[in-house]
């Protein structure tokens, strides 16, 4: 198959990416004055609470994040699988975690710490080969007078966007790709209402600075490299086309010391297998605290991730989107690379312990576990009177692997499914 784009292959082949909302505002840790902002998200914290800028501002005085190594969030994501990074240079607040001539709101004028993250960040990542990204908010910015967001500080009626565009946003977004080397992708957000002939020029800036750096779809209109779905949202239906969902691993994007709602590494691999399986890429949050530590819990579960697909990770990277079935997979689902199918067990059949599943017209060449290689039994046949494709796969008593054992499928040609007739 011959895709257009050859500059987003190295993000198709990816499929899980890790993604780092790190500011001011991790300092304060979802909570204002002794409250809490509960479920509205820890780095909307300024918003939320209608925060002065004169007041927010005060966090940068003494952020200083001694425990941020940037070596260690690159090795991180090399050592769990996670091929590409995108970590927040400027969110809504405006505040830039980076060196900005273009604004002196930012890490290295405004903060006692004083480093370049971004800088760091972008050399420690080439160090571990994984890509670097940044995300940049690109009509948000609660400090500029004149972009959208901040109603509290600044009246709307004297807002005059075109003065945010040129004196902030385009020298911001020039800085980011003109300071650190190749960037893999830019992840803008929230376009809400920006007039699209801005959106037209900000996608054709980046693209005469850095013509290979993917733009995600949140830049509007359509104007992105691929789809961005919906913040923790996975889509009902495969797309062959380019998409991602961002996803949180408890509830908020920044810390939130209050939120211990994790997702269990269970959940993390079931969104991993349906997101790839529908053809997209999965790109999983960390929100690192005051001092720049990744929370533990999440590091954890991250790393029961990593584990599996050192092993599996052929059923992973470089798929493609996989055929849709005519019926629902409780125990989890395929993901495709040409005519191998990968069948993700993430819950156990009891016994006899046999897999069932119909619809796969093609006929299966040969099956094995992809942990060690051996060999497995299965039985396809066509009933004719029932109009019926049905495979059924002997498995074992126990599963190779508690948390997704994965079989793959050698088929003889493409999958060609049997759609029901009704
Ligand atoms: O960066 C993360 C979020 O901060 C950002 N996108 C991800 C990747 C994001 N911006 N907006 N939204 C997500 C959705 C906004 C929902 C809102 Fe609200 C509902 C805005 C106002 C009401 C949530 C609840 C935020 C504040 C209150």
């Amino acid at each position: 198959m011959i895709r257009e784009k050859d500059f987003m292959n190295w993000w198709r082949e990816a499929k899980f990416g890790m993604f780092i909302h790190w500011g001011i505002y991790s300092a304060l840790a979802g909570s204002w004055n002794g409250k809490s902002c509960g479920m509205l998200g820890a780095e909307w914290i300024m918003r939320n609470f209608r925060i002065p800028l004169k007041e927010y501002r005060r966090i940068a005085d003494s952020f200083n994040p001694t425990e941020f190594d940037a070596e260690e969030y690159a090795k991180f994501a090399a050592d769990n699988g996670m091929k590409y990074m995108v970590f927040t240079a400027k969110h809504h607040d405006g505040f830039a975690m980076y060196k900005s001539k273009a604004s002196s709101y930012n890490i290295v004028d405004a903060t006692p710490f004083g480093r370049d993250i971004v800088k760091e960040l972008a050399e420690a990542c080439k160090k571990y080969n994984v890509k670097f990204c940044v995300y940049y908010s690109q009509y948000q910015d609660w400090e500029d007078p004149n972009a959208n967001g901040n109603d509290w500080d600044y009246n709307e009626a004297d807002k005059d966007f075109k003065i945010y565009f040129e004196n902030k946003l385009i020298p911001q977004v020039n800085e980011l790709l003109t300071q650190y080397g190749d960037i893999g992708l830019i992840w803008f957000d929230t376009p809400y209402d920006m007039p699209r002939e801005y959106c037209e020029q900000l996608v054709e800036y980046v693209k005469s600075i850095q013509p290979n750096c993917i733009i995600n779809g949140r830049v509007g209109y359509y104007l992105g490299d691929y789809k961005q779905m919906s913040d923790n949202s996975i889509p009902v239906l495969s797309y062959p086309g380019d998409w991602e969902t961002p996803f949180t691993i408890n509830n908020t994007w920044g810390y939130d010391k209050n939120d211990t709602d994790w997702k269990d590494p269970k959940t993390i691999m079931e969104m991993l297998v349906k997101i790839n399986s529908r053809g997209g890429n999965l790109l999983l949050n960390v929100g690192p605290d005051e001092l720049g530590r990744i929370p533990e819990r999440s590091a954890e579960i991250i790393q029961v991730i990593g584990r599996w697909l050192k092993i599996n990770g052929e059923s992973i990277y470089g798929t493609t989107c996989a055929p849709d079935f005519p019926y629902m997979m409780a125990w989890g689902g395929f993901t495709r690379k040409s005519n191998k199918l990968y069948m993700h067990n993430l819950k156990w059949p009891v016994y006899p312990y046999i897999r069932h599943f119909g619809g796969l017209k093609t006929k299966i060449n040969r099956a094995y576990f992809l942990a060690d290689g051996s060999e497995v039994e299965f039985i396809q046949n066509y009933e004719p009177a029932r109009d019926e494709y049905n495979v059924r796969v002997k498995l074992p008593e126990k599963p190779l692997c508690e948390l997704n054992t994965v079989v793959v499928l050698e088929l003889d040609g493409e999958p060609e499914i049997h759609q029901l007739k009704i």
